[in-house]
Order: C-alpha cells, then sequence, then structure tokens
C-alpha cells in the first residue's frame, strides 16, 4: 500500500464532528488571525460542571494568550481546510472522504487501555483521562509524507504527563498506540488497503518529549471526527502518518512495535519518519512541501522545523539508515 504522491494544487475544503463538552479545563479560540500575529491572548478558564453536548464544531472556550514556546507564529490554516483535506483511511482513501465519513463514528462512550510494561496499567474513560490533565494549547506545523503541511492549533495534554502517572517499569523502551478497529463504524476497513487496527509507535524518549502531545481539540473546539476524536496523538518533528487518529490503546513495550506503514511499505515509510528533507521517499522528493492554501511550494525544514527541540533524540544514529 502506498500513500499518494505530492499532490498537485487542487486541496479541497468542508465540517467537523460532534462530542461532549464537559471536557475542558481551559482551551483556547484561535483564529488564523490571531495566531498568525501572535496577538496578546489570556486564557479564560471554563467553569467545571457543564455537561451539555457540544454541536459540531461548538466552541468549547475562548481565550486570548500570548504564543508559548513550542507555538510556531506561522498562519494557522483556515478551521474548514483543516477539517475537510484529511488522511484517514478508516474513512476512505480521498481526502475529502474522512469529512464526509467520520462523522457517524460514535467517541462516547470511549475506553482508553494503557498497558504493558508500567506499574499501573489502567482502562479508563476518555472523560476521566481529560480530567486528569490541564489542556494546553499547541501550534504545530504538521508535515505529510505525501509533501503538503498545515498549521494547526490543537488542544491537548503532553503524553509525558500521562506516561509519568502510569509509571513506566524499567523495561519500558518503546509506546505503542492502537487505532480503533470497528469496520461496522470505519468503513474503510472494510478493505484490506492496511493491516487494522491502523498502529503507530514511538521510542519512550520520543514519547516523552514535550512537545509530544495527546490532542483532545482543535482551533477551540472538541477535536472533529475526522482529525481523530476523541484522542489522536501529535509528534510535529515526524511526518503526519506517524500521529494516529482514534487512539483505544497505550501500551509500553520492551521491543520496538510494528507499525502500519512501516509493515505496508518499510522501504518507503520507516518507523523513525522524521521530517527529513535531504531523505527522498523513493517515489518523491522531501525537499519542499506546499502548504494548504498556498500556491508556492517551500523548502520542508530538518525535524519539520524543530531540530533545535529535537535533533539531540537522535545524535550518532544514521538517519539515513533509521528513516
Ligand atoms: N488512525 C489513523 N490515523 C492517522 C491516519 C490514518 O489513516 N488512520 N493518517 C495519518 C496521516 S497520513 C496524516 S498526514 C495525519 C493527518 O491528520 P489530519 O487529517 O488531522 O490533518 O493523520 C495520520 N493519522
Ligand atoms: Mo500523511
Amino acid at each position: 500500500m502506498t500513500q499518494t504522491p505530492p499532490e498537485q494544487d487542487t486541496p479541497t475544503p468542508p465540517a467537523p464532528g460532534a462530542s461532549r463538552r464537559d471536557f475542558v479545563k481551559n482551551a483556547a479560540l484561535f483564529t488564523g488571525t490571531v495566531a498568525a500575529l501572535g496577538g496578546g491572548l489570556e486564557l479564560l478558564t471554563r467553569r467545571p460542571g457543564a455537561q451539555a453536548e457540544a454541536a459540531p464544531g461548538e466552541l468549547i472556550a475562548q481565550a486570548r494568550r500570548p504564543l508559548g514556546p513550542y507555538d510556531t507564529s506561522e498562519a494557522v490554516t483556515p478551521y474548514a481546510q483543516a477539517t475537510t483535506y484529511n488522511n484517514y483511511y478508516e474513512f476512505g482513501l480521498d481526502k475529502a472522504d474522512p469529512a464526509r465519513n467520520a462523522g457517524s463514528l460514535r467517541t462516547r462512550p470511549w475506553t482508553v487501555l494503557i498497558d504493558g510494561e508500567v506499574r499501573k496499567p489502567v482502562r479508563v474513560d476518555i472523560d476521566t483521562l481529560q480530567s486528569w490533565f490541564p489542556l494546553e494549547d499547541r501550534i504545530y506545523r504538521m508535515r505529510c509524507v505525501e509533501g503538503w503541511s498545515m498549521v494547526m492549533p490543537w488542544l491537548g495534554f503532553p503524553l509525558a504527563a500521562l506516561l509519568r502517572r502510569i509509571e513506566p517499569t524499567g523495561k519500558a523502551k518503546y509506546v505503542q498506540f492502537t487505532a480503533l478497529n470497528d469496520p461496522k463504524q470505519m468503513p474503510g476497513q472494510r478493505d484490506a488497503v492496511l493491516d487494522w487496527p491502523y498502529v503507530e509507535g514511538l521510542r519512550l524518549d520520543e514519547a516523552m518529549h514535550p512537545l509530544t502531545l495527546m490532542a483532545v481539540g482543535l482551533q477551540g473546539r472538541i477535536l472533529p471526527n475526522q482529525n481523530g476524536a476523541p484522542l489522536r496523538l501529535v509528534v510535529p518533528w515526524k511526518y503526519g502518518f506517524k500521529s494516529i487518529k482514534a487512539v483505544v490503546r497505550i501500551t509500553l513495550t520492551e521491543k520496538q512495535p510494528k507499525t502500519t506503514w512501516a509493515l505496508a511499505s518499510p522501504t518507503e515509510y520507516g518507523f523513525y519518519a522524521n521530517v527529513n528533507p535531504s531523505v527522498p521517499h523513493p517515489r518523491w522528493s522531501q525537499a519542499t512541501e506546499r502548504r494548504i492554501g498556498e500556491l508556492r511550494r517551500r523548502p520542508t525544514l530538518p525535524f519539520n522545523g524543530y531540530a533545535d527541540q529535537v535533533a539531540h533524540l537522535y545524535k550518532g544514529m544514521d538517519l539515513r539508515r533509521f528513516f
């Protein structure tokens, strides 16, 4: 199985998903303009206890704050595009399929199993899981291996906070993530385009890095289904396929997990998948990318522009071999 080669300049746009709303302690609303200007923002804290269902795309909070140390000041990709131009093979192969097909995914109730090499394994409801951590907003670049990119204002909590809570054992070296496997709800799983469920993984130190986020919201709204509701991983220095959607299980392991894309085509999609303009995909260059909403291609940066924060994780590794 293969991903699409760099797409032509014909993106698409339309709509979000729904979910429960009693979920955010502090969340932020970004307009492209505010984020792009890095405008002075101050955080509004939501009153706890509200239980109402959120309408699709409903604002869960509004906030203003200065850009944080992990935020890019680049223009945020318009919500309409970030929620209609998606990769999510469980709902189809076309970019417009997830927005069309993912609306019926039931994201509540939703249970996440955290197990493997941990002292405190737990099976936890998504709303309880979220309540353990204050939500943070992070404006990250996202670079798909296909050669396009976006700027996404996520809401979520650092994976490190969760890992500290469940206490990896001394044997834990990797973290494996498993997405929902339910062909009744995920029509794309009726086709064997990939080995289902979708599985991804990180080395433990990558998982503990402060940039690594578990996202539950996008642009101040509950995460739309097509963007991975109710819980998805976000690893901004790696190609987008590492950032697995609809996570139901997080397993600490001693051995490197067998991940979906690396199994499907090991010469094209490595386990590490760090954004690297100097290592071409076998079928196309990775030197440039097209930011969705722009016409001209721009240079792709090593580690997607996060080299200062993450390059030390790979010291001494041959990143052409461990791609
Ligand atoms: N479960 C699951 N997660 C997934 C995918 C997928 O097909 N299934 N696609 C990946 C790819 S290739 C990309 S580029 C990003 C896209 O995220 P976005 O649609 O929120 O921009 O999701 C990643 N996570
Ligand atoms: Mo991707």
